[in-house]
């Protein structure tokens, strides 16, 4: 039976990974791993959770120990905006944090996830049609990272065995938490905008073209890869994976279906354009879909009909909740 244990189980990805993977193998089997941040109730509560710092060796071989690991999924980062605000620290935590977890799975035998993302591609790159293996030059540090990253766990695999397995993860969209940090975050702040004032100002130009992918089929994705048959993953640590692609505009004409007075306004940031210009436009996902049967399930419509839908229950529910708060009746 697997015991698994999740880093950076607090944000995005985290939030909804740890209880799809304790609906799938058993509450007390999935220790959460949070840090800093305020865990989710359904994080902290649905089993095992506790406190660590990545960086911290010693500790975090403690935690395999004790719960008896054979699985870590490694989520926890800073993200490509955040980390070229402090790019020392986003070395620090993605390298050493990613390092300490691989030594841990070497001496305690455990099974590694370790997401990569779009970021590990550079301005260099072939945009359309991304191939699985092509130029890697990224010139920021979360991208630096990521391709280190690919690199160290393809070695701890040839080298010690240790079960490395990863995808490259693109812009990804949700409604449980928010967005950490990154480039693209746009595109899930869009739909809170959307569902308040119905307007929102874009960080990014109108036409750049990204690749991105609803949460669901993230998580589907992290879980299926660490299920499937070892003999036909040839690519191991970082398959492209992708759902869709589209611009901020496209995106905003999707809403606009559901919400037809939503409006969007446009304030580029240099830095997160420069980032985002250096990234795909659309990945070829071809060989996670070969390797091990990866299919996405929401496209942009299917996408926004659901965000829309959920979000907004969302919103409802907790605006009910603070006027029952203040009038007592809550
Ligand atoms: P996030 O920023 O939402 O969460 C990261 C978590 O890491 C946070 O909960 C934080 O508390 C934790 N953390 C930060 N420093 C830590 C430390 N020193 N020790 C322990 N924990 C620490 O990130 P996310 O979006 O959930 O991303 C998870 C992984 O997926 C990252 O490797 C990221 O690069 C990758 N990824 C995410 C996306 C995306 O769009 N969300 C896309 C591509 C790849
Ligand atoms: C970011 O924008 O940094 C992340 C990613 C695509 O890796 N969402």
């Amino acid at each position: 039976m697997k015991r698994i244990l999740i880093t950076g189980a607090t944000g995005q990805i985290g939030t909804e990974l740890t209880p799809a993977l304790r609906q799938r193998y058993g509450t007390e089997q999935v220790v959460a791993v949070g840090h800093k941040k305020e865990p989710a109730a359904q994080v902290r509560s649905g089993g095992p959770y506790v406190n660590c710092d990545v960086r911290d060796k010693i500790a975090l071989a403690e935690l395999v120990r004790h719960y008896k690991i054979d699985t870590i999924y490694h989520l926890a980062a800073l993200l490509s905006a955040t980390g070229e605000k402090e790019p020392q620290l986003a070395w620090d935590v993605n390298i050493t944090g990613l390092f300490n977890v691989l030594e841990v799975a070497r001496l305690h035998g455990c099974a590694v996830f370790h997401p990569s993302s779009i970021g590990a591609f550079g301005p260099d790159t072939p945009h359309d049609h991304t191939p699985q293996v092509t130029i890697q030059r990224p010139d920021t540090m979360y991208g630096v990272s990521k391709v280190t990253g690919e690199l160290l766990c393809d070695y701890y695999f040839r080298r010690y065995g240790v079960d490395t397995r990863g995808v490259r993860y693109p812009g990804l969209i949700s409604h449980t938490a928010l967005p950490g940090g990154g480039t693209t975050d746009y595109a899930v702040e869009i739909f809170y905008a959307a569902l308040g004032d119905q307007q929102y100002t874009c960080y990014l130009e109108p036409t750049t073209r990204l690749d991105m992918m609803y949460m669901p089929d993230a998580i589907r994705a992290a879980i299926t890869i660490m299920a499937a048959d070892p003999a036909q993953l040839q690519h191991r640590n970082a398959y492209n994976i992708t759902a869709m692609s589209f611009t901020p505009a496209e995106l905003a004409a999707a809403i606009r279906k559901h919400i037809g007075d939503f409006k969007i306004s446009y304030e580029v940031d240099p830095i997160r354009q420069a980032i985002a210009d250096s990234w795909p436009d659309q990945l070829d996902d071809s060989a996670a879909r070969s390797q091990w049967d990866w299919a996405p399930s929401y496209d942009l419509e299917r996408m926004t009909e659901d965000m829309l839908t959920r979000l907004g229950k969302k919103l409802r529910a907790q605006v009910s909740k603070a006027q029952g708060d203040e009038d007592g009746s809550g």
